[in-house]
């Protein structure tokens, strides 16, 4: 099931939407989120050590959101723009260089794909990026999202097991989004795939 291979030129790490509203005792809260980043980190080292791009998403939502509960969405009010829990974790180690990727700004559209933003793919080609390695959350939303419309544009995507994690709103549904990922042509990996092979 593991496909590690060493990132190399023309690779490029995605770290998807690592925000203090995502992590334990935000407003919306993914289960475990908060463990990611001590792996996340040594992705981001290994990356940048090796001069590869770096991306960092950001759910980034005006106050008037359609996925916010209160605009009849399904979601409590989370990311909004400027707010102290819309800010990257501070403990995620991001080096001045990383090119950040907003999405959900605009008030309707679900906001999950950072593909939304139109600049992500122009950057991509303009890096000479093919291939992404995806960490961060939530594996069954915005990392879902942003994966298969990956694949769709053609990039080769490599999840990074270890550096993800879901809502699980349903049992299994982040076990369900990796298998979806797969079926369309994501690899699995792992960090420790990276750092130690
Ligand atoms: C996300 C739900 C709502 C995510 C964003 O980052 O996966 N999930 N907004
Ligand atoms: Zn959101």
């Amino acid at each position: 099931m593991r496909a590690n291979t060493q990132p190399k030129r023309g690779d490029a790490l995605l770290i998807v939407d690592m925000q203090r509203d995502f992590m334990p005792g935000g407003a919306l809260p993914v289960p475990h989120a908060d463990q990611l980043v001590p792996v996340i980190n040594r992705c981001l080292r290994y990356f940048t050590e090796r001069t590869l791009p770096l991306f960092a998403s950001r759910d980034w939502h005006p106050p008037g959101h359609a996925s916010f509960a209160v605009n009849g969405g399904p979601w409590p009010v989370h990311c909004v723009q400027g707010s102290p829990g819309a800010e990257f974790v501070s403990d995620l180690l991001l080096p001045p260089g990383t090119i950040v990727v907003d999405k959900g700004a605009s008030e309707t559209g679900e906001g999950y794909s950072a593909f939304e933003n139109p600049r992500f793919l122009e950057q991509l080609h303009e890096l000479d990026v093919h291939c992404l390695w995806v960490c961060g959350v939530a594996t069954d939303y915005c990392v879902r999202a942003t994966v298969l419309d990956a694949l769709r544009h053609g990039f080769h995507v490599r999840l990074l097991w270890d550096g993800v994690a879901a809502v699980d709103a349903q049992p299994g549904d982040g076990e369900r989004a990796i298998e979806e990922m797969m079926q369309a042509g994501a690899a699995i990996c792992t960090s420790e795939g990276i750092i130690h092979a």
